[in-house]
């Protein structure tokens, strides 16, 4: 007998087959439908209602469905969904994740060639087999190599944004039990790492089975991989993994340390620890005896603790990467005045339906005051960036009207700018008569991304020295899991930033994450400023903001170097010096 997770595992199956097989949209999502439906009943609910024949009083359960349902409960398997797997050529669901390829590509892939894996379309992309094949041009098979490789790289991390989408629920999901204690996400989630291979959580509870029932009763996790007294791994229905750890509340504090990680920066604070005759463990902190055996067990109640029995400075889970931050911890040289999510101030690059934005000025301006910020910059998209609906210098004295009309309406201060293209040449998009005008200029590259280093680095060079004030947008143009930083000379073109007037942008949009730490670094040891940005197309965007923060924390940044803390008047004199 079938319970409802098994249930709603195989209606959505259908659904997805459905959709893959081409029919009626409707009907899918039909069965989407009915899998929610399932899953929220309980157990006993669902015995009932199948007893009883009175499925179809639930919402959106027509007769169809209730028989399926039955006959899954009943039997353990769906004729429905047995005939239509076999009415699909094996790998074919596989083969339709990959970008471009249609259900109808796949079919001719099949036939044609033989191919029925990833690896298979992977070689013939290679060998340069597809070409033989009618409607399939060299540029396809380039294409569809691309989406092979990107399938592959999406499938080890994803991204902190989704993380937190499927990681946050399901911490609200433990505390919910009377035996959890306290439960926290550890790993590199904890550490705001910009992907994630997998969920780590750590719990402090008296009743670690109690924890562990909880855990693998949570719906939407697809299967308990492995389960012992401490430790339980799941996979979830969207093929996340999570593992979860339990331990009494007296250990807590040590094992949220060591499981946050990271494994680089833990391996340094042993070695720290052994010179110091003790011993750190999930387990503990303990004093080693003569024999060199764990023996006394000191008391540690938060991370500060543990760092002050090694003598070290504290510093919060995003700077544990071992990359200066244990030297730094060392002479007492962690930054106390980290930046802070409260500490900013306003919004710096935004987007509205002017360009590739989805909400009007009047929208987001709304949303500002409602967020209690001071200033928000409208940053649309310039000419050249055709493609975004870039704003044309006629389109952008609409725009000064608009944020005259609506500046009467909000308390938020509304600052002009743009986002302006990064010409191929160097040179930025607007007239200077236009930019002289604008309080914020955000410089980015949004085309000819895969230049060489040694045509990058000049194009970018000539932009950091017009003698006018820049924040550098975006810098690498990296798109995670897409699109890797392109080549430059970093360096180099931090060093004409710093000479000319400008700001670094640390771009908090979660598909972005740009500047990446060790470049953030290497801007603060050239004095640069920073604005720390959401990159908001919607309204909703805005609260992209935190991620920037937490990624300028990874690059050590304090509050006095960013620039949109300051007040509305004094970033105003910061952004248009005189
Ligand atoms: P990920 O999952 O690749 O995004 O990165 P993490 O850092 O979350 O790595 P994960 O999940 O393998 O392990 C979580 C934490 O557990 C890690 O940051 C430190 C700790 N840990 C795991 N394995 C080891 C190990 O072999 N030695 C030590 N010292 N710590 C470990
Ligand atoms: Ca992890
Ligand atoms: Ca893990
Ligand atoms: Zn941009």
């Amino acid at each position: 007998m079938l319970g409802k997770f098994d249930i709603a595992r195989a209606l959505r199956e259908i659904s997805q087959l459905m959709t893959l097989k081409g029919e009626t949209p409707f009907k899918a999502r039909a069965h989407e439908t009915a899998s929610r439906a399932v899953e929220q009943l309980s157990e006993e609910k669902l015995a009932e209602l199948v007893d009883q024949k009175r499925l179809t009083e639930l919402d959106g359960i027509g007769d169809s469905l209730a028989a399926k349902i039955t006959e899954l409960r009943l039997t353990g398997k769906s004729m429905y969904l047995e005939d239509l797997r076999a009415s699909l050529p094996q790998g074919f669901v596989e083969l339709s994740r990959v970008p471009g390829l249609g259900p109808k590509k796949v079919q001719i892939l099949t036939r044609d060639l033989g191919i029925n894996t990833l690896a298979e379309l992977e070689a013939a992309c290679v060998a340069g087999r597809l070409g033989a094949v009618k409607g399939f041009g060299e540029k396809t098979q380039a294409n569809l190599l691309d989406g092979v490789r990107q399938l592959r790289t999406r499938a080890d991390r994803i991204l902190l944004v989704d993380a937190m989408v499927a990681g946050e629920p399901l911490i609200a999901w433990l505390r919910e039990s009377p035996a959890v204690a306290r439960a926290e996400l550890a790993g590199s989630f904890r550490r705001w790492r910009e992907t994630v291979a997998d969920l780590d959580i750590v719990v402090a509870t008296d009743d670690g089975h109690a924890v562990m029932d909880r855990f693998a009763a949570y719906p939407e996790v697809g299967a308990v991989e492995s389960r012992g007294d401490t430790k339980c791994t799941v996979r979830l229905k969207s093929g996340l993994q999570v593992d979860l750890r339990v331990l009494p509340p007296a250990d807590f504090w040590t094992a949220l340390h060591h499981f946050t990680g990271s494994k680089e920066h833990h391996v340094r604070l042993r070695g720290i620890a052994r010179g110091l005759g003790l011993q750190i463990s999930e387990w503990g902190l303990h004093k080693l005896d003569s024999d060199g055996q764990p023996a006394e067990k000191l008391l540690v109640d938060s991370e500060e603790a543990l760092y002050r029995h090694l003598g070290l400075q504290a510093m919060p889970p995003e700077m544990r990467e071992n990359q200066g931050e244990i030297e730094l911890a060392e002479q007492h040289r962690i930054p106390t005045d980290l930046l802070d999510e409260g500490d900013i101030r306003g919004f710096v690059h935004c987007h509205t339906n002017f360009s590739d934005g989805k909400n009007t000025i009047e929208q987001m301006a709304r949303a500002a005051d409602a967020l209690g910020l001071q200033y928000l910059t409208i940053t649309d998209h310039s000419p050249t960036a055709s493609y975004a609906g870039g704003v044309d210098v006629k389109r952008m004295r609409t725009q000064w009207d608009e944020l005259e009309r609506v500046q009467s309406l909000v308390k938020v201060r509304l600052l002009r700018g743009c986002e302006s293209d990064i010409l191929e040449d160097g040179a930025l998009d607007y007239p200077d008569e236009i930019l002289e005008k604008l309080d914020v200029v955000i410089a980015s590259v949004h085309n000819r991304h895969g230049m060489d280093s040694d045509r990058m680095t000049p194009r970018l060079l000539r932009c950091m020295r017009l003698p006018i004030f820049k924040i550098w947008g975006h810098p690498l143009g990296r798109l995670l899991n897409k699109r890797e930083p392109f080549d430059c000379r970093v360096e180099e073109i931090l060093d004409a930033l710093a000479a000319s007037q400008g700001a670094v942008e640390i771009n908090g949009d979660p598909h972005r994450l740009d500047l990446e730490p060790q470049w953030i670094r290497a801007a603060r040891e050239r004095g640069l400023k920073f604005v720390v940005s959401c990159d908001a197309h919607s309204t909703a965007a805005l609260g992209y903001t935190k991620f920037g923060v937490h990624l300028a924390r990874r690059g050590g940044v304090r509050k006095g170097e960013v620039l949109n803390t300051l007040s509305a008047a004094d970033f105003q004199k910061a952004v248009r010096p005189t």
